[in-house]
């Protein structure tokens, strides 16, 4: 497998109870390096480009508000197979069915406000990437 970036969101709920180091932790646990990292506070035209995808789910609007809340800590994480390394990391997105160990069982409060967010397939990483952040941000 190759070294691939996937792109991660520390949500609101992270940054408010001041939790970016210890979920930060659990990234470089696991083996992935974060090679660019900004905090941010998104606004509603970058919540809804975002999350484009979900505008006809009924939690959109829902989504969007917690979203634009409190700054978030958007990062390109490098490491080898790490899309799905790190969807690992964070676990299921209802925290309740979470693995131990990992940063939605040990932080996420709900389904919304589940703490992280981590790309899905190779192409939405790029796409995300590339919403947030200049090819010279990315420092390997
Ligand atoms: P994941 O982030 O695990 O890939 P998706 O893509 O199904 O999950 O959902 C995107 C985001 O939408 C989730 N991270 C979560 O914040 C929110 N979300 C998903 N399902 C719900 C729900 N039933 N109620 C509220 N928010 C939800």
């Amino acid at each position: 497998m190759a070294i691939q970036h996937t792109f991660s969101i520390l949500k609101p709920d992270v940054t408010r109870r001041n939790l970016t180091g210890a979920v930060n932790q659990k990234i470089e646990a696991a083996g992935l390096r974060i090679v660019a990292q900004k905090r941010i506070h998104m606004t509603r035209a970058q919540a809804e480009k975002f999350y484009g995808v979900h505008k006809e789910r009924p939690f959109f609007g829902e989504l969007v508000e917690m979203m634009t809340s409190a700054p978030v800590v958007v990062q390109v994480l490098e490491g080898e197979n790490a899309i799905a390394k790190y969807r690992e990391v964070m676990g299921a997105t209802n925290p309740e069915k979470a693995d131990a160990g990992t940063i939605r069982k040990d932080f996420a409060l709900s389904m919304g406000e589940n703490s992280a967010h981590g790309s899905d397939a190779p192409e939405t990483a790029a796409q995300e990437i590339a919403q947030f952040f200049a090819g010279n941000e990315i420092v390997g």
